[in-house]
């Protein structure tokens, strides 16, 4: 599997880089005795002994939090989520304790607006520079003030290579909710996110309105539609569908995040065919295109430690170890040389600009929130 071999290599050269050099951004800090956390910026923190950790399930590499730990003597209490959503309603609880977040482009709009987020200073993260100035002052979150980029990608379908129940590339969001081509294909097993914004997004491109829509009415309709199509689908799961689903071959279908569809890809990628069983499409109705970012709750005690560990997340070969594991693509340039050709020309992972122009951006939606709560209630509830 030399394809295999020569990631594999790419990411130890990128560790080994790592380890020898005199740390992330080679800023001061780097290798200090960790001591209870005391204030300071990126460059003179005394680090804290712990940190907590909150992420999307397999969206990095666990050789970089165990790198940061050897190097820092920091420890990393790690724990994992499904949704946005649901890193929301954590945080509301106030219990939760967490140092450190993932939240997508709409969800960190809704959390400053909250009040939930911390601010910080970009111009004390040496490794700030790192990232590409497309990926840099977002609208959700300006000057970023409040978050650094941490990874992006697509939402589209990712299905069986050589399954005869659909027309190869399956590119449309009808494949999830037209009942002609459902009857078709369910008995074989369909995935569709477990995540409310998406989904109700894949039904909205399919009628032909924004993902973004305010209006009830749309909303309703999206909601039905999906209702409709629910009987057909086997699972509603967003966290490790292409390793329990796609890979083992439970189903045939799923709608997928563009670098979990790239993990199935190689997983089951075979040297003599020198292809997948699975590959990845974007609906010609349009689909997401989605930042995900690495920001500090406002609860945190730890928050000089976190900014510290934002810095190492954007250092560049730290950066492209995580994309050479997760196959999303990283907004960190500096990154570039050290990723996996085979990721880097990858249109399934970096989407050329005919693919980009049919994406969409999740806005936050302001109250109407409460009306795509209420529509996910009733589409999980009955
Ligand atoms: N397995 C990691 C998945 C993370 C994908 N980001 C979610 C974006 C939601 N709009």
């Amino acid at each position: 599997m030399k394809k295999t071999i020569l990631m594999t290599m790419l990411i130890l050269l990128a560790l080994a880089a790592v380890a020898c050099g005199g740390g992330p951004g080679g800023g001061p800090g780097a290798g200090q005795e960790p001591t209870a956390e005391s204030g300071g910026e990126t460059g003179e923190v005394e680090l804290a002994p712990e940190l907590s950790v909150y992420n999307w399930e397999d969206y990095i590499d666990e050789q970089v939090l165990k790198d940061y730990e050897a190097q820092y003597g920091v420890k990393i209490i790690y724990d994992t989520y499904a949704s946005n959503e649901d890193l929301l309603t954590k945080l509301q609880a106030g219990a939760a304790g967490y140092d450190v977040i993932f939240p997508s482009d709409y969800m960190v709009a809704q959390m400053i607006e909250l009040g939930l987020l911390a601010e910080i200073d970009t111009a004390t993260m040496p490794n700030f520079a790192n990232i590409g100035e497309e990926f840099k002052n977002p609208p959700y979150d300006p000057g970023n003030a409040h978050c650094t980029p941490y990874q992006w990608g697509m939402t589209g379908i990712a299905y069986r290579v050589g399954y005869p129940g659909f027309e190869e590339p399956p590119a449309s969001w009808a494949y999830l909710f037209d009942p002609a081509k459902l009857e078709q294909i369910a008995p074989d097993g369909i995935n569709v996110l477990n995540d409310q914004r998406e989904l109700l997004s894949a039904a909205l491109f399919y009628l032909g309105y924004s993902p973004n829509t305010t209006d009830r009415a749309q909303l309703e309709e999206a909601r039905d539609l999906i209702l409709r199509a629910k009987p057909y689908w086997k699972t509603f799961n967003s966290e490790d569908y292409y390793s329990t689903l796609m890979v083992s071959d439970e189903i045939v279908l799923s709608h997928a995040w563009s670098g979990d569809a790239a993990q199935a890809y190689w997983a089951t990628y075979d040297d003599a065919t020198e292809d997948g069983n699975w590959h990845f499409t974007v609906p010609a109705e349009g689909a997401v295109r989605y930042q995900d970012n690495v920001c500090i709750p406002a609860s945190s005690e730890r928050q000089a430690t976190a900014r510290h560990f934002m810095n190492y997340l954007m250092d560049a070969q730290v950066a492209a170890a995580i994309t050479n594991y997760t196959y999303y693509p990283s907004p960190n340039v500096a990154a570039e040389e050290y990723i996996s050709p085979d990721i880097l020309n990858n249109p399934g992972i970096y989407p050329p600009p005919e693919v980009r122009a049919k994406l969409q951006w999740l806005e936050d939606v302001g109250d109407a929130v409460f009306v795509y709560d209420e529509m996910w209630t009733a589409i999980k509830g009955q």
